[in-house]
């Protein structure tokens, strides 16, 4: 108890305002000081974050070193190799590009073993869902389809995506869907990827000590390598979910920590690959496990999505979601949950400590991601039930044995998700003429300024959620459509702008689109892999005519302004390499002025690519990006549409007709 209480006094106490603008979030801080429980915030705000590391200004790739330069002098030393400021932080970015891409491609790759084993037969608990998209991508990359069996076609888009991840030379897949001007830039500057497994391999390589020193060949394969996460395993990923488990289309569903229910037996998968939360879907709707829970005294199973795989759950089925990255500890604090089912990636530490405090049963299900002193039950794809309902077995004993309050925030936001890339086609251009030709066209006349992605994680190195909404409310006000994936999805959601009715808060051509089709000004994607919906909707964008000849032509942007992991660098950096201007918020892991640093901001964008900006404050943020797309309708010769502002009748009647 002496020690418990000494404990509790070394605690930080956060300013919780400062840190959050989840209201639910920081209901749930003010508990856990009261609790004496620490969570990341407070760990946040008792460590600062190590200055040189921030600034990629150390090396420790041999043990000659480790090696600190200095980031106000960058020039002034050298490491014992004598690599140089430039050579050091390209191979460090190059590492967080490599790290990045791995998780993506290693999760897409997941999904296309089960893909092979469920066309196979040897899978029997999945199945194909959606046949219609299954031809559809087949086709795309070049696979005959017609008068075939769909097992025949199955097989052999398995065959062809592979190629994906193990293919030694030539172009990945679905290089097939960029377009040609862009596919050339790329060949060009020899960046086309080969499998994705090739492309980190060699990344890792070339960031060796003694192999490759010169700043702008690193950056060469960092582009390769996150093209073969953008373009290839986050693809993949994306498109076999969708064959397997559904394309997403629009679904009304609650976001918030309200989503929890004092009276049911209440399960969160945490994590990023659905098939898990695909199979726990299917334990909690089990009737015999149903009747245990109620044999327990609940009156029901209440199944919740955190994060990534929350993020695809409310695209797909509209699973309520309970809340974003640094929200995943604070849930726990609610002691409303009884079990936790984690998966890989984003996952913290610091929950096996918080969900001891609170009874919750937390539990590690992939062979990857172990935690220590985490009860692991592994999940099996050929028995995936064993697993999810081993999970829910276990949730119903805690539940029995709920022997503390329980506080859940009374707070839950309803809205629209589930926007697919094939969905915004449908909804734009009608059934019988789905094609992203409105959208051009309602760009083209100004009424639509440009499309931004907002995309990424949340960080507590700054304000939870508040740089994702101020910047994504700025956007819309100035008639930018705003694009969501993972995280930021979430914030926006419980921002409450995921409602047709939020298109009030959009410019007046803007709103006028959103009423006329009755969608949000803000339109989630799903989860972090789904970035790749946004980059086949700039394809689509391009091929559709009118905006240019290469996405580095299009009027749009992207940011992830409060990222933390080294997925969203591999992100940031396909979406660059692809012809995005793309701004990072909270920090950025390159000291400014440096030769490195100019190419990642200004060079790349002169060699026919997008280019990197960064800024901390939102409205700085928008404005960079809202210049950016003003500059690129300049450079179409479309920028004067936009300042016709009143629409005549004639304009009006063309779009209802759209
Ligand atoms: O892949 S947005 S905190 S949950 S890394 Fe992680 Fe970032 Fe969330 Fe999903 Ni994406
Ligand atoms: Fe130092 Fe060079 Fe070794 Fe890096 S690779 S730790 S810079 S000696």
């Amino acid at each position: 108890m002496d020690n418990e209480k000494k404990e509790k006094d070394k605690q930080v106490l956060l300013n919780i305002r400062d840190v959050t603008s989840c209201d639910a979030t920081a209901q749930m801080l003010k508990k856990a000081e009261r609790d004496g429980v620490e969570t990341a915030f407070h760990r946040a705000a008792a460590m600062k974050a190590c200055p040189i590391g921030a600034d990629s200004a150390c090396c420790k790739h041999c043990s000659m070193g480790p090696c600190r330069l200095v980031s106000k002098d960058p020039y002034g030393k050298v490491g014992v190799c004598g690599a140089t400021i430039d050579t050091i932080q390209a191979r460090n970015f190059g590492r967080m590009v490599a790290s990045g891409a791995a998780a993506h491609t290693d999760h897409g790759m997941s999904m296309l073993d089960l893909f092979r084993e469920v066309v196979s037969g040897k899978i029997k608990e999945y199945s194909i869902k959606d046949s219609f998209k299954l031809e559809a991508v087949a086709e795309e990359i070049g696979i005959d389809v017609k008068g075939r069996d769909l097992e025949d076609i199955a097989m052999d888009l398995y065959k062809e995506l592979e190629r994906t991840y193990t293919q030694v030379e030539g172009e990945i897949p679905f290089a097939k869907r960029v377009p040609e001007k862009t596919l050339e830039t790329w060949r060009k500057h020899g960046v086309v990827p080969r499998g994705a497994m090739r492309e980190i391999m060699e990344l890792m390589h070339r960031t060796h000590m003694g192999v490759d020193q010169d700043y702008e060949n690193i950056t060469k394969q960092c582009s390769r390598t996150a093209l073969s996460d953008g373009w290839g395993g986050s693809m993949v990923a994306t498109e076999i979910s969708d064959i397997l488990f559904g394309t997403p289309t629009p679904v009304k569903a609650e976001v918030n920590m309200g989503c929890l229910k004092e009276n049911e037996v209440n399960i969160i998968i945490h994590g990023h690959e659905p098939n898990l939360f695909e199979s726990m879907l299917a334990s909690v709707n089990d009737p015999s496990l149903i009747e245990a829970a109620k044999e327990a005294g609940a009156e029901g199973i209440n199944l919740v999505g955190m994060c990534c795989s929350g993020a695809e759950m409310i695209s797909r089925h509209g699973i309520p979601h309970a809340g974003n990255f640094m929200s995943t500890e604070t849930i726990l604090v609610t002691g409303a949950v009884d079990a936790m089912g984690v998966d890989v990636q984003c996952i913290k530490q610091g929950l096996a400590k918080v969900a001891d405090c609170y009874g919750t049963k937390l539990f590690t299900t992939n062979p990857r991601c172990h935690i220590e002193g985490v009860e692991h039950i592994e999940f099996h794809e050929h028995s995936p039930r064993e697993c999810t309902d081993s999970i829910v077995e276990n949730a119903i004993i805690r539940f029995k044995n709920r022997n503390m309050p329980i506080e859940i925030p009374n707070i839950r936001n309803a809205g629209i998700h589930g926007f697919s890339h094939e969905y915004i086609n449908y909804m734009l251009g009608g059934t019988f003429r789905g094609s992203y030709t409105p959208l051009n066209d309602n760009i083209i006349n100004g009424r639509i300024r440009g499309v931004a992605g907002v995309v990424g994680c949340t960080n507590p190195r700054v304000k939870q959620d508040y740089v994702h909404v101020e910047l994504v409310k700025e956007l819309i006000k100035n008639d930018v459509l705003v694009v969501q994936t993972g995280c930021s999805q979430i914030a926006l959601a419980k921002a409450g702008l995921y409602t047709p009715e939020a298109a009030h808060l959009a410019g007046p051509g803007l709103s006028e689109v959103c009423e006329t089709v009755g969608m949000p000004p803000v339109l989630g994607l799903g989860s972090c892999v789904d970035n790749s919906r946004i980059l086949i909707a700039c394809s689509e964008m391009v091929r559709v005519g009118g905006l240019g000849e290469s996405i580095a032509d299009l009027p749009v942007a992207g940011a992830a302004p409060e990222w933390m992991s080294e997925k969203a660098i591999s992100i940031g950096q396909y979406f660059v390499a692809s012809g995005v201007f793309t701004i990072f918020g909270v920090t950025y892991p390159i000291i400014e002025d440096t030769k490195f640093h100019k190419l990642l901001f200004d060079g790349l964008e002169g060699m026919g690519f997008g280019k990197w900006g960064f800024a901390v404050d939102p409205y700085e943020m928008a404005h960079m990006m809202i210049d950016h797309i003003d500059k690129k309708r300049k450079a179409l010769g479309i920028d004067t549409a936009r300042d016709r502002v009143l629409m005549d009748m004639a304009d009006r009647q063309k779009l209802d007709a759209a």
